[in-house]
């Protein structure tokens, strides 16, 4: 193998082997697993290097690198924890106390200015989990910066394609070189993600094994919803077990869903929304250009409509489905319909054959007799799987009506095969519908168009309906991260690691007061068990973190509420065009209108 390699990869390799093995030289056992550990580790580094060597980075990539992201106050120099009173979980609480004994009730962490202290030396690793958002990278600079800082002989291990690389031991160890490639870059091919769900024991075993190995003090597993419920999960069983592993949360996704009264946002919201009103103000203004399209745009955001409600407040469309309203209101999917046919239907009659309306991805599970439906379906897919997997399409669908109730199996048979079909189809990892793969902005339309039909016949239309459709999602996932998720995830990321250094465990990385100026922001902790409730997920009651919903009493909502029966009649679209990195701070270090409402 050594023969395909180039000098300096050689040097490199033979200098690392001596370094690792010198000092135990005595010792052959060790010789041994050092000199294959070695081998291994550099053959990596010698298959990214020539992955990253076929790759040119654009003019804008080259100038970001050099943007040093804002720090609040508190985690500028030497820090200091502040520690506030005990938690409680936010329902469940016996329950919740039960099941993380080790891990339950700590308090809440500030960090705030301090004195300079000697930090022994200490192995960190971290994990890229689940959907890809903007600012990943920030996160593990704002990782690897501090723990350099805290102590320069402190190395950082990145775990390959999400979770998996802990089980399966793949890794690579992330140095000064790796680390300023992609400083203030979108995505998460640093290291790669994946959605393993870490959840049995033998997962967190074998997991333990590659940690003793690198001699790993602490895990930061950065994602979304389930990815700390399960970072909380893997930090209890550490802690039960005395391991002296600690593990460490991030917040991460677009989707905008994991917020509480600690988490403000989800880093990766603020540029994927920024990035989607960019295309939907482009399309508003192509379409009031040309006239003679009906634009239905599906949005990412799996279950929460937080993205199609930001983006709606960003260029305000003619027409945005809140998936959570139409629970709230009870509504069918004809009265979904129903509403778009009549806004398309009064513009018509005023001579406005366009427009443009927003659909949130996760819609479909909310219309409360499809969610019902789902529910029972995931429980029998749950319970049956592996006799309904080997049928065929005919036989599937045929086993699934059935085997639902009555009212269940005739809602599954009055939808389109295809979105039927879609709907049975495998949960992700995690047992979620996969949604993005529903194409609802087609259903919507075609039923509209089939409503708008009929009521041409009834003379209660008159116009033109020519639909168009897009789905706007993986555009926004890896997008160059904002001014506000470049200094917000580097904020994340040395918080991180100052709670390793303060031998936290099962505390997700915090920070706060986002509105105000980043000097101001307030970095800390908070125990994951804070942030858990009982759920059901695949037929069984499981501890997870609440996930945040559209608030119908929330700013956000209310002043799109105040304001959309303008927007469907007049053409009221805003362009906000793309994200500005340099430039006026009112333009670049904008957060989102959610943010600035909620905050307000
Ligand atoms: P996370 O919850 O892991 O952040 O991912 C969210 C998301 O981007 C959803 O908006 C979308 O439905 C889903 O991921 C798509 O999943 P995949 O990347 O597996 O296609």
């Amino acid at each position: 193998m050594i023969s395909g390699i180039v000098l300096p990869e050689k040097i490199f390799l033979i200098v690392g082997f001596l370094m690792e093995t010198l000092p135990h030289i005595a010792d052959l056992s060790y010789f041994c697993r050092a000199l294959s550990r070695c081998w291994l580790d550099n053959n990596k580094i010698i298959l990214y290097n020539k992955q990253k060597g076929k790759m040119k980075k654009s003019l804008l990539q080259k100038e970001r690198s050099s943007y040093q992201p804002k720090l609040p106050k508190g985690l500028q120099g030497a820090v200091k924890v502040k520690e506030g009173a005990p938690t409680q979980s936010v329902s469940d609480r016996e329950e919740i106390q039960k099941l993380f004994p080790n891990t339950y009730g700590m308090p809440l962490v500030e960090f705030v200015p301090g004195n300079e202290a000697n930090h022994e030396a200490m192995n960190v690793g971290v994990i890229l989990s689940g959907g890809q958002a903007p600012g990943g990278h920030n996160v593990i600079c704002g990782i690897f910066d501090e723990v350099k800082k805290l102590n320069p002989n402190n190395r950082l291990y990145g775990f390959l394609m999400g979770p998996g690389g802990l089980v399966e031991h793949n890794y690579i160890e992330l140095t000064a070189e790796i680390i300023d490639d992609y400083r203030n870059t979108g995505g998460f091919d640093m290291i790669g993600s994946g959605r393993t769900k870490l959840e049995e024991e033998d997962q967190f075993e074998k997991g333990l094994e590659i940690i003793r190995k690198l001699d790993i003090q602490a895990i930061v597993i950065i994602g979304g919803d389930d990815s700390n419920t399960n970072a909380c999960v893997l930090a209890e069983y550490y802690a039960a077990k005395k391991c002296g592993v600690q593990v460490i949360g991030c917040p991460k996704t677009i989707d905008g869903d994991l917020k509480n009264d600690q988490i403000e946002t989800s880093f990766g919201f603020d540029t994927a929304t920024k990035t989607y009103a960019e295309l939907i103000g482009n399309i508003e203004r192509d379409c009031n250009s040309a006239r003679k399209y009906w634009h239905f745009i599906k949005l990412m955001g799996r279950s929460a409509s937080h993205i199609a409600l930001e983006c709606a407040l960003q260029c305000q469309p003619n027409v945005c489905i809140v998936s959570e309203e139409v629970q709230q209101k009870d509504m069918t999917l004809n009265q979904i319909v129903e509403q778009i046919a009549a806004a398309v239907a009064d513009r018509a009659s005023r001579g406005m054959n366009f427009g443009v309306v927003l659909i949130p991805e996760g819609l479909i599970e909310f219309i409360p007799s499809i969610g019902r439906m789902i529910g029972e379906l995931n429980d029998l897919l749950a319970a049956h799987g592996a006799d309904y997997k080997d049928l065929d399409k005919e036989a599937q669908r045929a086993y699934i009506l059935a085997h639902l109730s009555k009212e269940n199996a005739e809602t599954f048979a009055t939808l389109p095969e295809g979105v039927a079909r879609q709907l049975s189809l495998d949960r992700d990892p995690h047992g979620n519908v996969q949604v993005s793969l529903i194409e609802t902005e087609r259903l919507l339309s075609d039923m509209v168009e089939a409503k708008l039909v009929a009521w041409k016949k009834d003379g209660k239309f008159d116009g033109k309906f020519a639909p168009l459709h897009h789905f706007f999602g993986y555009e926004g996932r890896c997008a160059a991260p904002s001014n506000f998720d470049a200094d917000y995830c580097y904020a994340l990321g040395v918080s991180a690691a100052q709670l390793i250094a303060n031998g936290k465990t099962g505390y997700m990385a915090i920070v706060k007061n986002t509105t105000a100026p980043t000097d101001e922001w307030k970095a800390g902790g908070v125990p994951i068990t804070m942030m858990m409730n009982m759920e059901r997920r695949s037929g069984e009651m499981k501890p997870v973190i609440r996930k945040a919903l559209v608030e119908l009493n929330g700013a956000p909502f209310r002043e799109f509420a105040r304001l959309r029966d303008e927007w469907a009649k007049e053409t009221c679209f805003i362009y906000p065009g793309p994200i500005q990195y340099w430039g006026p701070a009112a333009v670049c270090d904008r957060t989102t209108r959610t943010l600035e409402l909620e905050q307000q």
